[in-house]
Protein backbone atom coordinates (compact mmCIF):
# COMPACT_ATOMS: atom_id res chain seq x y z
CA UNK A 1 0.00 0.00 0.00
CA UNK A 2 0.80 3.54 -0.16
CA UNK A 3 3.78 4.68 2.03
CA UNK A 4 2.01 7.35 4.52
CA UNK A 5 5.52 8.58 6.04
CA UNK A 6 6.65 9.75 2.27
CA UNK A 7 4.09 12.54 2.02
CA UNK A 8 4.64 14.15 5.56
CA UNK A 9 6.62 16.89 4.05
CA UNK A 10 4.17 17.23 0.87
CA UNK A 11 1.67 17.72 3.12
CA UNK A 12 3.57 19.87 5.54
CA UNK A 13 4.15 21.95 2.25
CA UNK A 14 0.60 22.32 1.23
CA UNK A 15 -0.50 23.40 5.42
CA UNK A 16 1.91 25.77 5.24
CA UNK A 17 0.70 27.12 2.05
CA UNK A 18 -3.17 26.80 3.05
CA UNK A 19 -5.21 29.54 1.73
CA UNK A 20 -1.96 31.36 -0.25
CA UNK A 21 -1.66 29.44 -3.46
CA UNK A 22 -1.44 32.41 -5.37
CA UNK A 23 0.57 33.60 -8.32
CA UNK A 24 4.36 34.48 -8.52
CA UNK A 25 4.35 37.60 -10.04
CA UNK A 26 7.18 39.67 -9.62
CA UNK A 27 8.91 38.20 -7.30
CA UNK A 28 6.45 37.41 -4.88
CA UNK A 29 3.39 35.21 -4.16
CA UNK A 30 0.11 37.09 -4.84
CA UNK A 31 -3.39 35.88 -4.25
CA UNK A 32 -6.15 36.43 -7.70
CA UNK A 33 -6.89 40.33 -8.61
CA UNK A 34 -10.95 38.76 -8.72
CA UNK A 35 -10.33 36.92 -5.76
CA UNK A 36 -11.29 33.46 -7.65
CA UNK A 37 -9.73 30.46 -6.88
CA UNK A 38 -10.51 27.03 -8.84
CA UNK A 39 -9.85 23.32 -6.46
CA UNK A 40 -7.10 20.89 -7.52
CA UNK A 41 -7.69 17.08 -6.26
CA UNK A 42 -5.71 13.56 -5.60
CA UNK A 43 -6.33 11.69 -8.76
CA UNK A 44 -6.16 8.76 -6.47
CA UNK A 45 -8.62 9.16 -3.57
CA UNK A 46 -10.57 12.32 -5.60
CA UNK A 47 -9.66 14.23 -2.47
CA UNK A 48 -9.08 18.60 -2.42
CA UNK A 49 -5.50 19.06 -2.22
CA UNK A 50 -5.57 22.76 -2.28
CA UNK A 51 -7.59 26.24 -3.60
CA UNK A 52 -5.71 27.91 -6.05
CA UNK A 53 -5.95 31.44 -7.50
CA UNK A 54 -7.56 31.96 -10.93
CA UNK A 55 -5.66 33.98 -12.98
CA UNK A 56 -7.88 36.87 -14.76
CA UNK A 57 -7.08 39.80 -16.92
CA UNK A 58 -5.80 42.14 -14.20
CA UNK A 59 -3.14 39.33 -13.28
CA UNK A 60 -1.85 38.53 -16.19
CA UNK A 61 -1.65 41.86 -17.02
CA UNK A 62 0.29 42.17 -13.77
CA UNK A 63 2.97 39.22 -15.08
CA UNK A 64 3.28 40.93 -18.31
CA UNK A 65 4.12 43.92 -16.79
CA UNK A 66 6.56 42.76 -14.48
CA UNK A 67 8.04 40.25 -17.01
CA UNK A 68 8.62 43.15 -19.39
CA UNK A 69 10.26 45.20 -16.92
CA UNK A 70 12.65 42.32 -16.15
CA UNK A 71 13.62 41.00 -19.12
CA UNK A 72 15.78 43.67 -20.69
CA UNK A 73 17.94 44.15 -17.27
CA UNK A 74 17.91 40.18 -17.58
CA UNK A 75 18.83 40.20 -21.14
CA UNK A 76 21.87 42.39 -20.15
CA UNK A 77 23.24 39.92 -17.96
CA UNK A 78 26.49 38.15 -19.29
CA UNK A 79 25.61 35.02 -20.47
CA UNK A 80 27.81 33.59 -17.52
CA UNK A 81 25.96 35.26 -14.72
CA UNK A 82 22.89 34.28 -16.07
CA UNK A 83 24.09 30.40 -16.07
CA UNK A 84 24.73 30.71 -12.25
CA UNK A 85 21.24 31.46 -11.93
CA UNK A 86 20.30 28.55 -13.67
CA UNK A 87 23.08 25.89 -11.88
CA UNK A 88 21.78 27.45 -8.73
CA UNK A 89 17.83 26.20 -9.80
CA UNK A 90 19.39 23.33 -10.79
CA UNK A 91 20.87 22.11 -7.58
CA UNK A 92 17.56 23.06 -5.71
CA UNK A 93 15.48 21.37 -8.03
CA UNK A 94 18.06 18.14 -6.70
CA UNK A 95 18.08 19.13 -3.33
CA UNK A 96 14.38 19.40 -3.12
CA UNK A 97 13.64 16.52 -5.34
CA UNK A 98 12.00 13.84 -2.72
CA UNK A 99 9.80 16.71 -2.21
CA UNK A 100 8.68 18.09 -5.99
CA UNK A 101 8.65 14.19 -6.78
CA UNK A 102 5.59 13.28 -3.98
CA UNK A 103 3.60 16.59 -4.83
CA UNK A 104 3.87 15.83 -8.45
CA UNK A 105 2.62 12.18 -7.66
CA UNK A 106 0.34 13.46 -5.74
CA UNK A 107 -1.13 16.17 -8.02
CA UNK A 108 -0.84 14.56 -11.38
CA UNK A 109 -1.77 10.93 -9.57
CA UNK A 110 1.16 9.19 -11.96
CA UNK A 111 3.67 6.84 -9.92
CA UNK A 112 6.19 8.13 -7.81
CA UNK A 113 9.09 5.94 -8.92
CA UNK A 114 8.30 7.83 -12.34
CA UNK A 115 8.14 11.47 -10.42
CA UNK A 116 11.63 10.24 -8.77
CA UNK A 117 13.52 8.58 -10.89
CA UNK A 118 12.72 10.39 -14.70
CA UNK A 119 11.07 13.55 -14.19
CA UNK A 120 12.57 15.58 -11.44
CA UNK A 121 16.04 13.86 -12.31
CA UNK A 122 15.24 15.19 -16.21
CA UNK A 123 14.01 18.57 -15.39
CA UNK A 124 17.02 19.42 -13.42
CA UNK A 125 19.29 17.98 -16.22
CA UNK A 126 17.08 20.61 -18.76
CA UNK A 127 18.48 23.34 -16.24
CA UNK A 128 22.05 22.20 -16.33
CA UNK A 129 22.34 21.93 -20.03
CA UNK A 130 20.39 24.85 -20.29
CA UNK A 131 22.69 26.59 -18.25
CA UNK A 132 25.83 25.62 -20.41
CA UNK A 133 24.05 27.17 -23.73
CA UNK A 134 23.91 30.47 -21.59
CA UNK A 135 27.59 30.67 -20.74
CA UNK A 136 28.29 30.05 -24.48
CA UNK A 137 25.43 32.42 -25.79
CA UNK A 138 27.92 35.17 -26.63
CA UNK A 139 30.35 32.58 -28.38
CA UNK A 140 27.70 30.56 -29.82
CA UNK A 141 24.74 32.96 -31.24
CA UNK A 142 26.39 36.03 -31.71
CA UNK A 143 23.88 36.90 -34.43
CA UNK A 144 21.24 35.96 -32.37
CA UNK A 145 19.13 38.62 -29.56
CA UNK A 146 16.59 36.98 -27.14
CA UNK A 147 12.98 37.05 -28.20
CA UNK A 148 11.55 38.79 -25.37
CA UNK A 149 8.42 38.18 -23.26
CA UNK A 150 7.88 34.56 -23.30
CA UNK A 151 4.09 33.43 -22.66
CA UNK A 152 4.18 29.27 -21.81
CA UNK A 153 1.02 27.55 -21.51
CA UNK A 154 1.71 23.89 -20.09
CA UNK A 155 -0.43 20.64 -19.93
CA UNK A 156 -0.91 18.23 -16.89
CA UNK A 157 0.90 15.00 -17.91
CA UNK A 158 4.58 15.61 -16.88
CA UNK A 159 3.85 19.27 -15.09
CA UNK A 160 7.28 19.87 -13.56
CA UNK A 161 9.62 18.23 -16.49
CA UNK A 162 7.34 20.36 -19.18
CA UNK A 163 7.76 23.35 -17.01
CA UNK A 164 11.33 22.44 -17.05
CA UNK A 165 11.59 22.28 -21.30
CA UNK A 166 9.90 25.88 -21.33
CA UNK A 167 11.62 27.66 -18.59
CA UNK A 168 15.16 26.53 -18.41
CA UNK A 169 16.26 27.75 -22.56
CA UNK A 170 14.06 30.65 -22.33
CA UNK A 171 15.83 32.09 -19.34
CA UNK A 172 18.94 30.92 -20.50
CA UNK A 173 18.67 33.08 -23.23
CA UNK A 174 17.75 36.05 -21.86
CA UNK A 175 14.03 35.79 -22.05
CA UNK A 176 11.33 36.37 -19.22
CA UNK A 177 8.58 34.08 -18.83
CA UNK A 178 4.91 34.42 -17.96
CA UNK A 179 4.42 30.19 -17.26
CA UNK A 180 0.56 28.81 -16.94
CA UNK A 181 0.41 25.61 -15.40
CA UNK A 182 -2.15 23.23 -16.77
CA UNK A 183 -5.58 23.23 -13.76
CA UNK A 184 -5.33 19.76 -12.96
CA UNK A 185 -1.28 19.77 -11.72
CA UNK A 186 -0.62 23.09 -10.83
CA UNK A 187 1.57 22.48 -7.45
CA UNK A 188 4.85 22.08 -9.03
CA UNK A 189 5.11 25.03 -10.97
CA UNK A 190 4.33 26.95 -7.37
CA UNK A 191 7.13 24.96 -5.78
CA UNK A 192 9.49 25.55 -8.41
CA UNK A 193 8.22 29.62 -8.34
CA UNK A 194 9.32 29.27 -4.45
CA UNK A 195 13.08 27.57 -5.39
CA UNK A 196 13.45 30.27 -7.65
CA UNK A 197 13.36 33.23 -5.33
CA UNK A 198 15.56 30.71 -3.24
CA UNK A 199 18.08 31.11 -5.50
CA UNK A 200 17.98 35.21 -6.02
CA UNK A 201 16.28 35.10 -9.60
CA UNK A 202 15.73 38.63 -10.22
CA UNK A 203 11.87 40.01 -9.55
CA UNK A 204 9.41 39.36 -12.71
CA UNK A 205 11.99 36.76 -14.57
CA UNK A 206 9.82 34.00 -13.90
CA UNK A 207 6.20 34.67 -13.45
CA UNK A 208 3.23 32.23 -12.61
CA UNK A 209 -0.14 32.84 -12.77
CA UNK A 210 -2.20 29.58 -12.54
CA UNK A 211 -5.96 29.19 -13.82
CA UNK A 212 -7.68 27.31 -16.28
CA UNK A 213 -8.06 27.58 -20.12
CA UNK A 214 -9.22 31.06 -19.92
CA UNK A 215 -6.43 32.37 -18.18
CA UNK A 216 -4.08 30.89 -21.08
CA UNK A 217 -6.19 32.43 -23.39
CA UNK A 218 -5.59 36.25 -21.96
CA UNK A 219 -1.75 34.93 -22.10
CA UNK A 220 -2.00 34.10 -25.63
CA UNK A 221 -3.91 37.08 -26.51
CA UNK A 222 -1.68 39.75 -24.54
CA UNK A 223 -0.66 42.21 -26.76
CA UNK A 224 2.85 42.66 -24.89
CA UNK A 225 4.07 38.88 -25.03
CA UNK A 226 6.42 38.36 -28.37
CA UNK A 227 6.20 34.65 -27.76
CA UNK A 228 3.58 32.06 -27.10
CA UNK A 229 5.18 28.45 -26.54
CA UNK A 230 2.59 25.51 -25.90
CA UNK A 231 2.37 22.28 -25.25
CA UNK A 232 -1.50 20.73 -24.99
CA UNK A 233 -4.19 19.22 -26.79
CA UNK A 234 -3.64 19.64 -30.67
CA UNK A 235 -7.63 21.70 -30.59
CA UNK A 236 -6.20 24.08 -28.02
CA UNK A 237 -2.92 24.37 -30.46
CA UNK A 238 -5.08 25.16 -33.62
CA UNK A 239 -6.78 27.81 -31.91
CA UNK A 240 -3.47 29.45 -30.35
CA UNK A 241 -2.50 29.56 -33.74
CA UNK A 242 -5.75 31.18 -35.16
CA UNK A 243 -5.45 33.67 -32.28
CA UNK A 244 -1.65 34.67 -32.80
CA UNK A 245 -1.97 34.65 -36.54
CA UNK A 246 -1.00 38.04 -37.60
CA UNK A 247 -0.04 38.91 -34.14
CA UNK A 248 3.80 38.83 -34.47
CA UNK A 249 4.29 36.67 -31.58
CA UNK A 250 6.31 33.53 -32.70
CA UNK A 251 5.05 30.63 -31.94
CA UNK A 252 5.77 27.44 -30.93
CA UNK A 253 3.45 24.35 -30.46
CA UNK A 254 4.02 20.93 -29.27
CA UNK A 255 0.79 18.55 -29.74
CA UNK A 256 -0.86 15.50 -29.70
CA UNK A 257 0.18 12.00 -31.26
CA UNK A 258 -0.73 8.22 -32.59
CA UNK A 259 2.68 7.12 -33.36
CA UNK A 260 3.42 3.87 -34.36
CA UNK A 261 5.52 0.88 -32.47
CA UNK A 262 6.29 -1.28 -35.35
CA UNK A 263 7.56 -4.69 -34.61
CA UNK A 264 9.11 -7.09 -37.33
CA UNK A 265 9.14 -10.95 -37.06
CA UNK A 266 13.05 -11.08 -36.17
CA UNK A 267 12.30 -8.37 -33.37
CA UNK A 268 14.17 -9.32 -29.75
CA UNK A 269 10.59 -10.28 -28.89
CA UNK A 270 10.68 -10.06 -25.11
CA UNK A 271 12.54 -6.60 -25.47
CA UNK A 272 9.75 -5.31 -27.55
CA UNK A 273 7.33 -6.54 -25.12
CA UNK A 274 9.28 -4.89 -22.42
CA UNK A 275 8.91 -1.28 -24.85
CA UNK A 276 5.44 -1.42 -25.12
CA UNK A 277 5.03 -1.71 -21.53
CA UNK A 278 7.47 1.64 -21.48
CA UNK A 279 5.59 3.12 -24.80
CA UNK A 280 2.02 2.67 -23.56
CA UNK A 281 1.67 2.21 -19.70
CA UNK A 282 4.23 4.05 -18.77
CA UNK A 283 2.39 7.25 -16.97
CA UNK A 284 -1.03 5.43 -17.67
CA UNK A 285 -0.54 6.46 -21.67
CA UNK A 286 -0.49 9.90 -20.97
CA UNK A 287 2.30 10.54 -23.25
CA UNK A 288 2.09 12.86 -26.53
CA UNK A 289 4.82 10.64 -27.68
CA UNK A 290 3.49 7.15 -26.56
CA UNK A 291 3.98 4.22 -28.89
CA UNK A 292 -0.05 3.94 -28.59
CA UNK A 293 -0.13 2.19 -32.08
CA UNK A 294 1.36 -1.25 -32.30
CA UNK A 295 1.97 -2.58 -35.62
CA UNK A 296 3.19 -6.06 -35.86
CA UNK A 297 4.30 -8.03 -38.58
CA UNK A 298 1.66 -10.92 -38.97
CA UNK A 299 4.74 -14.35 -38.89
CA UNK A 300 5.62 -12.59 -35.05
CA UNK A 301 1.85 -11.51 -34.49
CA UNK A 302 0.20 -14.48 -32.70
CA UNK A 303 3.30 -15.28 -29.84
CA UNK A 304 3.88 -11.17 -29.64
CA UNK A 305 0.31 -10.68 -28.59
CA UNK A 306 0.04 -13.66 -26.18
CA UNK A 307 3.31 -12.72 -24.59
CA UNK A 308 2.74 -8.90 -24.11
CA UNK A 309 -0.99 -10.53 -22.42
CA UNK A 310 1.34 -12.91 -20.57
CA UNK A 311 3.22 -9.64 -19.44
CA UNK A 312 0.37 -7.79 -19.12
CA UNK A 313 -1.27 -9.59 -16.21
CA UNK A 314 1.78 -9.02 -14.14
CA UNK A 315 1.36 -5.70 -14.18
CA UNK A 316 0.50 -3.30 -11.05
CA UNK A 317 -1.75 -0.89 -10.38
CA UNK A 318 -1.92 1.39 -7.05
CA UNK A 319 -1.66 4.39 -5.29
CA UNK A 320 1.25 7.06 -6.57
CA UNK A 321 2.93 6.74 -3.49
CA UNK A 322 3.44 2.97 -3.48
CA UNK A 323 6.86 2.64 -4.58
CA UNK A 324 6.05 -1.21 -5.93
CA UNK A 325 3.57 -0.14 -8.57
CA UNK A 326 3.71 0.13 -12.50
CA UNK A 327 0.99 2.38 -12.99
CA UNK A 328 -1.30 4.40 -10.77
CA UNK A 329 -4.41 7.08 -11.56
CA UNK A 330 -5.55 8.62 -14.09
CA UNK A 331 -4.77 12.76 -14.34
CA UNK A 332 -9.10 13.15 -13.76
CA UNK A 333 -12.20 11.91 -13.98
CA UNK A 334 -13.11 13.53 -16.94
CA UNK A 335 -9.75 12.39 -19.13
CA UNK A 336 -10.75 8.67 -17.67
CA UNK A 337 -14.26 9.17 -18.90
CA UNK A 338 -12.98 10.42 -22.37
CA UNK A 339 -10.59 6.86 -22.51
CA UNK A 340 -13.41 4.87 -21.39
CA UNK A 341 -15.83 6.25 -24.19
CA UNK A 342 -13.03 5.57 -27.04
CA UNK A 343 -12.59 2.12 -25.99
CA UNK A 344 -15.96 1.52 -25.93
CA UNK A 345 -16.09 2.98 -29.54
CA UNK A 346 -13.60 0.62 -30.41
CA UNK A 347 -15.06 -2.29 -29.46
CA UNK A 348 -18.36 -0.93 -31.50
CA UNK A 349 -16.37 -0.80 -34.22
CA UNK A 350 -15.23 -4.81 -34.41
CA UNK A 351 -11.87 -4.64 -31.84
CA UNK A 352 -11.05 -7.62 -29.18
CA UNK A 353 -10.48 -6.00 -25.74
CA UNK A 354 -8.01 -7.50 -23.47
CA UNK A 355 -7.77 -6.38 -20.02
CA UNK A 356 -6.05 -8.23 -17.45
CA UNK A 357 -8.05 -9.34 -14.35
CA UNK A 358 -6.14 -7.10 -11.85
CA UNK A 359 -7.89 -5.47 -9.26
CA UNK A 360 -7.80 -1.77 -9.29
CA UNK A 361 -8.01 0.63 -6.23
CA UNK A 362 -11.23 2.01 -4.74
CA UNK A 363 -11.81 6.07 -5.25
CA UNK A 364 -9.86 7.54 -7.21
CA UNK A 365 -9.65 7.70 -11.39
CA UNK A 366 -8.24 4.42 -12.47
CA UNK A 367 -8.05 2.38 -15.65
CA UNK A 368 -6.68 -0.96 -16.50
CA UNK A 369 -4.03 -1.45 -18.78
CA UNK A 370 -5.74 -2.86 -22.18
CA UNK A 371 -4.83 -4.44 -25.37
CA UNK A 372 -7.33 -3.83 -28.46
CA UNK A 373 -6.53 -6.33 -31.39
CA UNK A 374 -7.96 -6.86 -34.87
CA UNK A 375 -8.51 -3.04 -34.95
CA UNK A 376 -9.24 -1.37 -38.39
CA UNK A 377 -6.58 1.12 -39.81
CA UNK A 378 -9.33 3.95 -40.35
CA UNK A 379 -11.11 3.19 -37.24
CA UNK A 380 -11.57 5.82 -34.21
CA UNK A 381 -9.09 4.17 -32.21
CA UNK A 382 -6.35 3.71 -34.32
CA UNK A 383 -6.66 7.33 -35.28
CA UNK A 384 -6.95 9.34 -32.42
CA UNK A 385 -5.51 10.18 -29.49
CA UNK A 386 -6.57 8.27 -26.52
CA UNK A 387 -3.77 9.68 -24.25
CA UNK A 388 -5.07 6.45 -21.51
CA UNK A 389 -2.99 3.32 -20.48
CA UNK A 390 -4.73 1.46 -23.97
CA UNK A 391 -2.38 -0.20 -27.34
CA UNK A 392 -4.83 -0.64 -30.03
CA UNK A 393 -2.42 -3.23 -32.07
CA UNK A 394 -2.31 -4.12 -36.10
CA UNK A 395 -0.69 -6.56 -38.24
CA UNK A 396 0.96 -5.79 -41.39
CA UNK A 397 2.88 -8.56 -44.19
CA UNK A 398 5.77 -6.47 -45.69
CA UNK A 399 8.10 -3.18 -44.78
CA UNK A 400 6.80 -0.97 -46.99
CA UNK A 401 3.32 -1.93 -45.90
CA UNK A 402 4.39 -1.33 -42.50
CA UNK A 403 5.91 2.44 -43.37
CA UNK A 404 2.20 3.18 -45.61
CA UNK A 405 0.24 2.22 -42.17
CA UNK A 406 2.74 3.90 -39.67
CA UNK A 407 2.74 7.29 -41.64
CA UNK A 408 -1.24 6.97 -42.07
CA UNK A 409 -1.89 9.65 -39.68
CA UNK A 410 -2.27 13.42 -39.23
CA UNK A 411 -0.19 13.26 -36.49
CA UNK A 412 4.04 12.50 -37.02
CA UNK A 413 5.21 12.75 -32.92
CA UNK A 414 7.54 9.79 -32.81
CA UNK A 415 7.53 6.35 -34.15
CA UNK A 416 10.10 3.01 -32.78
CA UNK A 417 11.04 0.42 -34.90
CA UNK A 418 11.92 -3.24 -33.51
CA UNK A 419 14.30 -5.76 -35.80
CA UNK A 420 17.09 -7.18 -34.94
CA UNK A 421 18.07 -6.28 -39.03
CA UNK A 422 19.74 -2.69 -38.64
CA UNK A 423 19.60 -2.62 -42.39
CA UNK A 424 15.78 -2.94 -42.33
CA UNK A 425 15.14 -0.86 -38.97
CA UNK A 426 17.24 2.24 -40.81
CA UNK A 427 15.63 1.40 -43.86
CA UNK A 428 12.27 1.90 -42.02
CA UNK A 429 13.07 4.69 -39.85
CA UNK A 430 14.69 7.18 -42.32
CA UNK A 431 10.95 6.59 -44.14
CA UNK A 432 9.00 7.34 -41.18
CA UNK A 433 6.92 10.83 -40.69
CA UNK A 434 7.79 11.36 -37.33
CA UNK A 435 10.23 14.09 -34.83
CA UNK A 436 12.28 11.33 -33.61
CA UNK A 437 12.62 7.69 -34.51
CA UNK A 438 13.42 5.19 -31.59
CA UNK A 439 15.00 2.21 -32.58
CA UNK A 440 14.77 -1.40 -30.50
CA UNK A 441 14.20 1.33 -27.54
CA UNK A 442 10.88 3.80 -26.97
CA UNK A 443 10.53 6.90 -24.78
CA UNK A 444 14.14 8.08 -24.57
CA UNK A 445 14.76 11.79 -24.21
CA UNK A 446 17.70 13.69 -23.32
CA UNK A 447 18.33 17.59 -23.02
CA UNK A 448 20.53 17.97 -25.76
CA UNK A 449 18.07 16.44 -28.04
CA UNK A 450 15.70 18.84 -29.73
CA UNK A 451 12.09 17.11 -29.31
CA UNK A 452 9.20 18.46 -31.79
CA UNK A 453 6.67 17.30 -34.04
CA UNK A 454 5.68 17.14 -37.85
CA UNK A 455 2.26 17.55 -39.36
CA UNK A 456 -0.50 18.06 -36.74
CA UNK A 457 2.02 16.98 -33.83
CA UNK A 458 3.34 20.95 -34.03
CA UNK A 459 6.40 22.47 -34.98
CA UNK A 460 9.56 24.27 -33.08
CA UNK A 461 12.24 21.68 -31.37
CA UNK A 462 12.32 21.62 -27.40
CA UNK A 463 16.25 20.66 -26.07
CA UNK A 464 19.44 20.77 -27.72
CA UNK A 465 20.77 23.50 -29.95
CA UNK A 466 17.82 23.64 -32.14
CA UNK A 467 15.87 24.52 -29.03
CA UNK A 468 17.80 27.64 -28.42
CA UNK A 469 17.01 28.77 -31.34
CA UNK A 470 13.41 29.04 -30.55
CA UNK A 471 14.07 31.63 -27.67
CA UNK A 472 15.91 33.75 -29.91
CA UNK A 473 15.61 35.68 -32.83
CA UNK A 474 18.45 36.81 -35.32
CA UNK A 475 19.66 39.79 -35.81
CA UNK A 476 22.15 41.83 -38.69
CA UNK A 477 24.39 43.94 -37.40
CA UNK A 478 25.38 46.28 -40.88
CA UNK A 479 26.60 49.87 -41.38
CA UNK A 480 30.13 52.41 -42.29
CA UNK A 481 32.57 51.39 -39.71
CA UNK A 482 31.35 48.38 -37.76
CA UNK A 483 33.99 46.47 -38.87
CA UNK A 484 37.59 46.62 -37.65
CA UNK A 485 40.25 48.22 -40.15
CA UNK A 486 43.21 46.52 -41.57
O1 LIG B 1 -5.65 19.75 -22.89
P1 LIG B 1 -5.64 21.31 -23.17
P2 LIG B 1 -6.67 18.90 -21.98
C1 LIG B 1 -4.41 15.91 -25.37
C2 LIG B 1 -4.88 14.56 -24.93
C3 LIG B 1 -5.94 14.89 -23.94
C4 LIG B 1 -6.55 16.10 -24.56
C5 LIG B 1 -7.31 17.01 -23.64
O2 LIG B 1 -5.40 13.86 -26.01
O3 LIG B 1 -6.86 13.87 -23.81
O4 LIG B 1 -5.47 16.79 -25.09
O5 LIG B 1 -6.49 17.45 -22.57
C6 LIG B 1 -4.56 25.39 -21.53
N1 LIG B 1 -6.00 29.12 -24.76
N2 LIG B 1 -3.24 16.35 -24.68
O6 LIG B 1 -8.06 19.34 -22.19
O7 LIG B 1 -7.00 21.86 -22.97
C7 LIG B 1 -4.95 24.54 -20.35
O8 LIG B 1 -5.37 25.34 -19.27
C8 LIG B 1 -4.84 28.97 -24.10
C9 LIG B 1 -1.98 16.07 -25.30
O9 LIG B 1 -6.17 18.94 -20.60
O10 LIG B 1 -4.97 21.53 -24.46
C10 LIG B 1 -3.65 23.78 -20.09
O11 LIG B 1 -2.74 24.60 -19.36
N3 LIG B 1 -4.62 27.92 -23.28
C11 LIG B 1 -0.89 16.84 -24.72
C12 LIG B 1 -3.10 23.55 -21.49
O12 LIG B 1 -3.76 24.52 -22.31
C13 LIG B 1 -5.60 27.02 -23.10
C14 LIG B 1 -0.91 17.08 -23.27
C15 LIG B 1 -3.38 22.16 -22.07
O13 LIG B 1 -4.75 21.87 -21.97
C16 LIG B 1 -6.84 27.14 -23.75
C17 LIG B 1 -2.23 17.39 -22.79
C18 LIG B 1 -7.02 28.26 -24.61
N4 LIG B 1 -8.14 28.45 -25.28
C19 LIG B 1 -3.34 16.98 -23.48
N5 LIG B 1 -7.61 26.10 -23.39
C20 LIG B 1 0.49 16.54 -25.21
N6 LIG B 1 0.78 16.84 -26.46
O14 LIG B 1 1.32 16.11 -24.48
C21 LIG B 1 -6.89 25.34 -22.55
N7 LIG B 1 -5.66 25.89 -22.36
Amino acid sequence: GPAPEADTEARAWLTRHEGKLGHFINGAFVGSASGKSFDTFEPATGKLLAKIAHGGRDDVNAAVAAARKAQGPWAKLSGHARARHLYALARLIQRHARLIAVVEALDNGKPIRETRDIDIPLAARHFYHHAGWAQLQETEFADQVPVGVVGQVIPWNFPFLMLAWKVAPALALGNSVILKPAEFTPLTALLFAELAAAAGLPPGVLNVVTGEGETGALIVEHEDIDKIAFTGSTEVGRLIREKTAGSGKSLTLELGGKSPFIVFDDADIDAAVEGVVDAIWFNQGQVCCAGSRLLVQEGVAPVFHDRLKRRMETLRVGHPLDKAIDMAAIVAPVQLQRIEELVAKGVAEGASMHQPKIELPKGGSFFRPTLLTGVQPTSVVATEEIFGPVAVSMTFRTPEEAIQLANHSRYGLAASVWSETIGLALHVAAKLAAGVVWVNATNLFDASSGFGGKRESGFGREGGREGCYEYLKPKAWMGRKLRPEH
